[in-house]
């Protein structure tokens, strides 16, 4: 049943199923099987010819990921949707799909650790160059693109930064050069920020976050056109296989129904943590979206809805006093990932983003004294009382 004329809050819990094709079962069934059995050979020689419509095997195409990957293309509204066994699976599927040997990629000057990884890795492999730029003007993106430029691959907000880039902009430079833009949405999930409206092609979200939110998956979505995602599917997805279980891709499901009442909380509790980090003597900078005076505020107010979840911030210290704020902590949680309803802090440098070099990391503004806050669903006067006494420790 499409619902494509509906609010997001709708479509987010009907798109893409009819309980009426499904025996009444009002909760997506879950297929948890690795393949389907065809009548007659002759059928099987029809669904792999693509002469009948019908599924075959768990990796090319599943009933219950079906579901996901429509509600998930209509909540980006775009054309198609595609699910991965992790957002790596997601980002290198698309990134594999987008280059060849020897092209080049525009950056967003700061990027998920293991993102930047995959980059290093296709660099020395098949020598596709990669150029970080801060996005903050069209002619510092223009200055870097190149004949073989194949894409531009933008995180906003940056990981673990905050840092937020003009989507509208950069998909505009993209045009002139017809050269694809690709967007992680994670920090943002499509209900704070929808790329493709901007003009960008592709969108890609590592759906163990907010999407997820409950902190129980790994897996990711991409969303674009339906002839790039068709051949995505038909080659990285297909032949090197980092697809979803089907039981992840119910799970995701169920996440999404709650994703716009999550984020709503979610960003509530941010706003209200952020007014009173901003206030406490041990904290030198804070960085959230919806700060008017965050430096990239009139980006915000352009295309976010909200600030979100997550707020960095720099502690007056060193790493290791980094470190014993974090150690302090009686029931926040010292984890990486983000999204869930428990609050979870780490420290990008030694962590997320230890892989990146440190002169790279200190240019990205990752220092030793930068630390991550995915504020959870808690009461966030909770939150901040736990924060808070560890700060005085300090
Ligand atoms: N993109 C972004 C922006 C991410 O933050 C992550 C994971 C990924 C892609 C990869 O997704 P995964 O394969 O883990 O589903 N970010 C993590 C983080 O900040 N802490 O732990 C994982």
């Amino acid at each position: 049943m499409s619902n494509k004329s509906k609010r997001f809050e709708t479509t987010a819990i009907h798109e893409g199923y009819d309980a009426k094709e499904m025996l009444g079962s009002l909760s997506t069934p879950l297929f948890q099987t690795s393949t389907f059995t065809f009548d007659t050979a002759e059928q099987g020689e029809r669904r792999f010819a693509g002469e009948e419509d019908g599924y075959i095997y768990s990796r090319l195409g599943n009933p219950t990921v079906s579901v996901l990957e429509e509600r998930i293309a209509a909540l980006e509204q775009g054309e198609r949707g595609l699910a991965f066994g992790s957002g790596m699976a997601a980002v290198s599927a698309v990134l594999i799909a987008l280059t060849k040997a020897n092209d080049h990629i525009v950056c967003s000057s700061g990027l998920y650790g293991c993102t930047f990884g995959l980059l290093t890795m296709m660099k020395e492999k098949y020598n596709i160059a990669h150029d970080f730029s801060a996005m903050d003007s069209e002619a510092a993106i223009r200055a870097l693109i190149r004949p073989e430029t194949a894409c531009i691959y933008v995180e906003t907000p940056i990981n673990p930064t905050m840092k937020l880039i003009d989507l509208k902009m950069v998909s505009d430079v993209a045009r002139e050069f017809n050269i694809p833009v690709v967007v992680d949405n994670t920090f943002s999930s499509p209900y704070l920020q929808q790329p493709l409206e901007l003009g960008c092609d592709v969108v890609i979200h590592s759906a163990t976050k907010y999407i997820g939110g409950h902190g129980d998956v790994v897996a990711g979505l991409v969303v674009g056109k339906k002839d790039f995602l068709d051949s995505v599917a038909m080659t990285t997805q297909k032949d090197i296989g980092g697809i979803i279980s089907p039981f992840d891709a119910w799970l995701l499901l169920r996440g999404l129904k709650t994703l716009p009442i999550r984020l709503d909380r979610h960003s509530d509790n941010a706003e209200n943590i952020f007014g009173k980090l901003i206030d406490h003597s041990k904290v030198d900078r804070v960085y959230y979206p919806s700060d008017p005076d965050h430096a990239d505020y009139p980006i915000y107010k352009k295309q976010m809805k909200r600030g979100g979840g997550i707020i960095s911030f720099t502690i007056k210290g060193t790493k290791k006093d980094a470190q014993f704020l974090l150690n302090k902590l009686s029931f926040l949680k010292i984890a990486v990932s983000l999204g869930d309803a428990e609050t979870l802090i780490e420290h990008p440098a030694t962590m997320t983003h230890s892989v990146i070099p440190e002169t790279v990391r200190n240019q990205m503004g990752i220092t030793d004294q930068l630390i991550r806050l995915s504020v959870g669903l808690e009461a966030w006067e909770d939150i901040w009382e736990d924060l808070e006494q560890a700060l005085n420790q300090l």
